[in-house]
């Protein structure tokens, strides 16, 4: 089996297939520095946890993560609104960064000699309608070919694996957000739970990565460059829109990242076809406001894996069913994060009234349990479906 792309949703398909015994390579575009030195989510539900357990990856993620067990919004400058998910849902989140995973992921590889091919160019894959599909590729200036039983595209939203899938065939849904959010990484301690801000200046948001290691975002204009945002004035703007006994948790420090990243919407449907399937970034993307992204990449390989194992065991029940169970779940973390956005933001042109109705929704969220175990269910996580049998 061929895998395209080598971000956590490749890497972890190679690691769970090659412990059962199924041969599969990784063709990974860039190097491993360049891979490992994205900084990207921090943020993983209980179910994602047990997945990384369950197939050996849980040794570092346990020592080093932290257990978040509340979701924190602030607003109107002064309010705080503090779901307890373990309270509503018995449920906690873990704190543990994808840089991690990712290292995790790629020493796995190694210790147990699994094969991933870095600085893998022009990777295209061919007859992908038919028994026997084959990729080709070009490394240190060797063109290759693999033939194999199945391609699984795995290489993020600017991949080609989309593409290999005939337009007629596609059906693509887009929503682009008219904002971004500008991220700082910096050796300081940490506000020491997840603290959401909706403020009329715009969105921020407080993470973290260890005790020593703190994530900042605020939402920004898309057209901003990272030269426009001096160390000063994102820790200005940040502490602008957080109530004053949160500022005083935060030690400004000079960034040791920052980015810029859009925010959109985006789902590709169906997820496979022929013998091509498609899973993480490579099919969907979530704005990052719901932390639903890297989440739903290992809910993907959780139901492919499975799936493809029983195919090697004589079953193809499930396979058939991935792409349809696989998408309730995206069109889920889809929905919430969107609410999550709405809710949270500041749009070009919002009105009083708009930022009005925004604040009575914390505010009924803050009086009711009801409201608040519907947000701890999904930020938490739904429990994942079983692929079933025909
Ligand atoms: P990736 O990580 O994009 O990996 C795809 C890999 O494919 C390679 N590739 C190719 N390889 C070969 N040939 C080609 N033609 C190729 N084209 C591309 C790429 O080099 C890359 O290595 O996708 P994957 O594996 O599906 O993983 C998805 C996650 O990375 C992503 O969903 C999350 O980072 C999203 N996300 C978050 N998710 C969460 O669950 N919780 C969070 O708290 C969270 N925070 C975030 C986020 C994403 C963010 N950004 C930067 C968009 C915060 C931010 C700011
Ligand atoms: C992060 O830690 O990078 C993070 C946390 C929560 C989010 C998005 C990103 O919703």
């Amino acid at each position: 089996m061929v895998i395209v792309g080598g971000g956590p949703a490749g890497s972890l398909l190679l690691h769970i297939l090659h412990n059962a015994g199924i041969d599969a390579i990784v063709l990974e575009r860039q190097t491993r520095d360049y891979v490992l030195g994205r900084i990207r989510a921090g943020v993983l539900e209980w179910g994602t946890v047990e997945v990384l357990r369950a197939n050996g990856l849980g040794r570092n993620m346990d020592a080093e993560g932290h257990v978040h067990d509340t979701i924190n919004i602030a607003w109107r400058g002064s309010e705080l609104l503090t779901v307890d998910t373990n309270l509503q849902m018995g449920r906690q989140m873990m704190g543990y960064g994808q840089t991690r995973i990712q290292k995790d992921l790629y020493d796995a590889s190694d210790a147990v000699g699994s094969e991933i091919v870095f600085e893998a160019d022009d990777v295209a894959i061919h007859d992908i309608e038919t028994e026997a599909p084959w990729v080709t590729y070009c490394h240190n200036g060797v063109n290759e070919r693999i033939d194999c039983d199945y391609v699984v595209g795995c290489d993020g939203f600017h991949g080609i694996s989309r593409q290999t899938i005939p337009k007629s065939i596609r059906t693509e849904y887009l929503k682009e957000y008219p904002f971004g959010w500008l991220g700082i990484l910096a050796e300081t301690p940490p506000v020491p739970y997840l603290l959401y801000a909706n403020h009329h200046r715009g969105f921020a948001l407080c993470s973290s990565r260890n005790p020593m290691l703190a994530r900042f975002y605020v939402q920004c204009e898309l057209t901003d460059s990272v030269d426009d945002w001096s160390d000063d004035r994102f820790y200005e703007e940040l502490t602008a829109r957080l109530p004053a006994d949160q500022v005083a948790l935060i030690s400004p420090a000079p960034s040791i990242e920052k980015s810029i990243a859009p925010l959109r919407s985006y789902v590709a449907e169906p997820l496979r076809h022929g013998r091509l399937f498609l899973a993480g970034d490579a099919a969907h993307i979530v704005p990052p406001t719901g932390a639903k992204g890297l989440n739903l990449a290992v809910a993907d390989v959780h139901y492919l894996s499975q799936a493809l194992m029983a195919v090697y065991a004589g079953n193809t029940s499930g396979i058939n069913r991935y792409s349809d169970v696989a998408l309730r779940r995206v069109w889920s973390a889809v929905r919430f994060s969107f609410w999550m956005t709405n809710l949270l933001h500041r749009f070009p042109g919002q009105t009083a009234f708009e930022q009005r109705t925004q604040e009575q929704e914390l505010r009924y969220i803050s009086s009711s349990p009801a409201a608040q175990q519907s947000l701890a269910e999904q930020y938490t996580g739904l429990p994942f479906e079983t692929l079933g049998a025909d």
